[in-house]
């Protein structure tokens, strides 16, 4: 390492003073002008990374569902997963260190991770389409170079192809291509061969129209949507040529606000859906004849998608095992529906992608979503050589049911939940069973559920176990939720430091909205009490 010119680098880089920033959930998230040196120093990180691995090494410039000034980073891993979490303390360390500190920071993490120096590195870098993502993703790769590191700029990439590019790359093209076109290839062509089957019932099933939060979904969708124009035609909306990216509109609006974005027109009837700004995340919506609004989340994919699955799993007879991972935010009438009625297996985890990942990873095949619409279909490599080997020898009706599994299997990008994959996904199988968005929707109903925050002076003061479900601390905290939840009937409620943002969030669900609403409300007022809340007292009444 050069760490001379490291330091003379990073100085056209340096760090505010005083600035500190964790390796949260979903990498580095604030305000884009804070973020230059973390880049900077993430291309660095990067490096380091892919000489102790042998691998190629992704980094993504995103803040995903957040506001148009923010961005972020996160690293991608060499089989397209998140980033170690042991690596991410050395991140926070890294983007932390003091300008004067930072070469001693690299060997000591160098020394710590037994990096081999001699290796080769290469990254792999992308972006969305955030007005400073260009800029920042330079600053990565300035420090990719200084360290001797190789890299190819993709420049604009939703968060999940880069994961792809990633994969296919370091599967040495086993995966996929590694390019666009080779990812729209490799889902267009599972999502034709696993239509093939379907009964078309008219244009009404193969429409849908797309809200693309105004981010890099729209750019990638266009160029993709005519690989698979024959089985299905999307619209898109809030595409980025007026509106701002993720402002009243977007998957993580639609899905808190529990209404329809901004800039999307809207027929009874009409099946729609919302990407978030860097198209990792998907919820899907109606208006009903009455005007009603109808959100199907992703519990409802969820849902979905494991039924579809288990059919085919019953159909093939092979004892593959089938589980579905949900966090505390899951409606507890999905649960439910998924455990009493489909007898399928449901885990709980806490919130963030890595940790439903790798509870899926315990299955054959593991289906995991977040209520927010983050999520996918993980195949272990047992039940995929299983699978392969079915569609080639058996018996037909078996025969056929592994052949749309294997599809199943290309379909879903198996690196981290991909928005446009789940769409094509849900497309396929709606097509396939002939269903109406207002048929998929009445599956269960959901049970009326509340988010609300709460500031707190420190919001580690909040510790909590279960699964995020209980509070160990501060003490008496949890006695109170519990005293207020027996008020209510089919209630639920659950408080969680947030991981992203400087709050305390709070969740309640029971048998009516009023009666939801006041359990919310009567839960954020004890953690204003018991937790140190500060600035206004939570009001009732939203
Ligand atoms: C991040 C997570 C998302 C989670 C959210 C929770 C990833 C890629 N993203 O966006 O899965 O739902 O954080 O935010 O893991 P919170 O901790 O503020 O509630
Ligand atoms: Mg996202």
């Amino acid at each position: 390492m050069d760490l001379d010119a490291v330091t003379k680098q990073s100085a056209l880089h340096a760090k505010p003073d005083g600035l500190t920033l964790q390796y949260g959930t979903a990498g580095f998230r604030t305000k884009a002008e804070h973020l230059d040196h973390v880049m900077f120093r993430m291309g660095l990180l990067a490096v380091l990374r892919s000489k102790q691995t042998k691998s190629i090494i992704g980094v993504m410039v995103t803040a995903s569902h957040n506001p148009e000034e923010d961005n972020g980073v996160k690293l991608v891993d060499p089989l397209g997963e998140m980033l170690a979490a042991s690596w991410e303390e050395h991140a926070t360390s890294l983007a932390n260190a003091e300008e004067q500190h930072l070469p001693r920071v690299l060997v000591d993490i160098s020394e710590k991770a037994a990096v081999d120096l001699h290796q080769d590195a290469f990254v792999v870098i992308g972006r969305d389409t955030r007005p400073s993502s260009e800029k920042l993703s330079q600053s990565v790769i300035d420090g990719v170079t200084v360290l001797g590191g190789q890299f190819h700029d993709y420049g604009l990439l939703t968060t999940p192809q880069l994961h792809y590019m990633v994969f296919c790359r370091n599967s040495k093209g086993q995966y996929g291509k590694a390019t666009a076109e080779g990812y729209y290839q490799k889902l267009s062509s599972a999502f034709v061969e696993l239509t093939k089957q379907a009964f078309c019932s008219g244009d009404d099933h193969r429409t849908l129209k797309v809200d693309c939060a105004n981010g890099i979904g729209a750019l990638k969708l266009a160029e993709m949507k005519h690989y698979f124009s024959q089985g299905l035609s999307v619209q898109l909306f809030n595409d980025g040529t007026k509106g701002k990216l993720n402002h009243l509109c977007g998957a993580d609006f639609v899905k808190s606000h529990q209404k329809p974005p901004q800039g999307i027109e809207m027929k009874a009837n009409e099946r729609c859906c919302s990407f978030d700004g860097d198209a990792d995340r998907i919820v899907y919506y109606y208006r009903d004849a009455d005007g009603r609004f109808h959100l199907i989340d992703g519990d409802k994919i969820a849902t979905l998608i494991s039924g579809f699955l288990k059919e085919l799993l019953l159909e093939i007879g092979d004892g593959l095992s089938l589980g579905v991972v949900q966090t505390a935010y899951a409606n507890g009438s999905s649960t439910r529906y998924l455990e009493e009625v489909m007898k399928v297996p449901v885990y709980c985890t806490k919130t963030g992608v890595k940790h439903l990942h790798h509870k899926a990873q315990e299955f054959d095949i593991g289906v995991y979503f977040e209520a927010n619409g983050h999520g996918t279909v993980l195949f272990s490599k047992a039940a995929e050589t299983k699978i392969k080997q079915l569609a080639k020898e058996s018996e037909d009706e078996k025969r056929k049911a592994a052949k749309m599994l294997e599809s199943v299997i290309d379909l879903f990008n198996q690196t981290i939940g991909d928005a446009i994959s789940d769409m094509l996904v849900i497309e396929a199988i709606l097509a396939l069973k002939g269903l109406t968005v207002q048929q998929w929707d009445a599956l269960y109903t959901d049970l009326p559920n509340r988010q609300l925050k709460v500031k707190v002076a420190d919001r580690q003061v909040i510790s909590t176990t279960d699964a995020e479900r209980q509070v160990v601390k501060p003490p008496g905290l949890q006695e109170a939720i519990n005293d207020l939840v027996k008020k209510y009937r089919l209630s639920r409620a659950f408080v969680r430091p947030s991981g992203t943002e400087d709050i305390v969030r709070v969740y309640a669900e029971a048998d009516s909205q009023e009666n939801t609403d006041s359990l919310a409300y009567e839960v954020s007022l004890a953690v204003f009490q018991l937790a140190g809340g500060i600035g206004e007292r939570p009001q009732r009444g939203f």
